[in-house]
């Protein structure tokens, strides 16, 4: 295929259908398309990016979210072809998960655990498997199938899974100071586990520091470590009234600048939440808000 053709980035979008404003969205929160740029900064596309942008495009308007229809690319997957991530039926890992945990064989739940966070995409893998798992461990001891001290068990058993996997999906460069806690009393801190995993993932600097401080010392950590995100779990254990009032004196504490982020299930238990609080409601959405912020250096794709 011949790559001399040059396509202006006015040509691109009339060609693919993706406004120009997009075009340079994706290119600067998924590093694609990477266009040639001019002395002057214009930037040029060639035929190969024509013919990926109508795949990435084609890819988008059948539901693939944007950023795995980018990996797909890079994998060089095309749509329709089976990718080998998916053919890993998360599923059904955390079914033998769960039917280790029920049996005392924890070496089996373990190795489910590892196996669940190294393949596929760490995002899906987190908001269709781990939280759902998660959720379904509670209907497990509701149920009578399991007791607390095995749900004690899985948690720790994730928590740890969830450090090994970070290790090696460890991203050196210098991204933003990002705190993560839970509030006062709450002690519910794998849903910031499974944020921190994410975030770190695409660049973030996660200071995990875990549930239940009060506000006052959320706020000297945030003063000690420069952090530039405040991020709060909030579950279904937490009493909607008291973590308003939480927020809002966290909100009035922290400085201007400090964006302060909340999710977890309990958030859908709040009928508001006090003005300067945004609510992301999956980890993904996290993770664009993150990509988006200014100054975001995107991290290489693996
Ligand atoms: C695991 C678990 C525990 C573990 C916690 C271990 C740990 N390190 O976290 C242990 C066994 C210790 C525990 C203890 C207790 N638990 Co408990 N626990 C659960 C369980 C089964 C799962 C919670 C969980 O991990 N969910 C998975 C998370 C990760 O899902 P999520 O919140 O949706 O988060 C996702 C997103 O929303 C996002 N996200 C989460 N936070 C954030 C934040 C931001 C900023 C962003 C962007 C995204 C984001 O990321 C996640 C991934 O997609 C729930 C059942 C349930 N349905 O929630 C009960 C549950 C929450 N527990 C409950 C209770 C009662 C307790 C105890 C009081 C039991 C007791 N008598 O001791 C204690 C309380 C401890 C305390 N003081 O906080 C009740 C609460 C009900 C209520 N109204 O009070 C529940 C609902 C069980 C039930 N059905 O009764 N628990």
């Amino acid at each position: 295929m011949s790559d001399s053709k040059i396509y202006s980035i006015g040509l691109i979008s009339s060609l693919t259908g993706v406004k120009e404003a997009t075009l340079r969205k994706w290119e600067s929160r998924y590093g694609y398309p990477d266009p040639q740029r001019s002395d002057s900064g214009r930037r040029y596309y060639s035929q190969t990016h024509l013919n990926n942008l109508i795949s990435i495009k084609e890819q988008v308007d059948t539901g693939i979210p944007i950023r795995k229809a980018i990996k797909n690319l890079k994998k060089n997957i095309l749509p329709g072809q089976v990718n080998d991530d998916r053919s890993f039926n998360g599923r059904k890992a955390y079914a033998v998960a769960l039917e280790g945990l029920k049996a005392h064989d924890l070496e089996l739940c373990k190795s489910e655990l590892r196996k669940m966070l190294n393949k596929g995409d760490l995002i899906e893998c987190v908001e269709q498997v781990l939280a759902p798992m998660m959720v379904e461990v509670g209907e497990c001891w509701y149920r009578g199938e399991i007791s607390p001290y095995q749900e004690h068990c899985i948690s720790s058993l994730l928590e740890l899974a969830l450090i090994e996997a970070s290790m090696k999906k460890r991203v050196t460069r210098r991204g933003k100071n990002i705190l993560l806690t839970t509030p006062y009393g709450e002690l519910h801190t794998l849903g910031l586990s499974l944020l921190e995993i994410v975030l770190a993932s695409i660049g973030g600097r996660c200071l995990n520091i875990g549930g239940g401080l009060s506000f006052q010392e959320v706020c000297k950590a945030v003063h000690a470590y420069s952090i530039e995100i405040v991020c709060i779990s909030v579950s279904l254990y937490c009493k909607p009234r008291i973590t308003h009032q939480y927020l809002a004196e966290l909100r009035a504490s922290l400085p201007e600048q400090v964006a302060l982020w909340v999710g977890g299930q309990g958030i859908n238990l709040m009928k508001s939440l006090p003005a300067g609080v945004t609510y992301c409601a999956t980890v993904g959405e996290a993770a664009d808000l993150y990509s988006s912020l200014p100054n975001y250096n995107r991290p290489p794709v693996k």
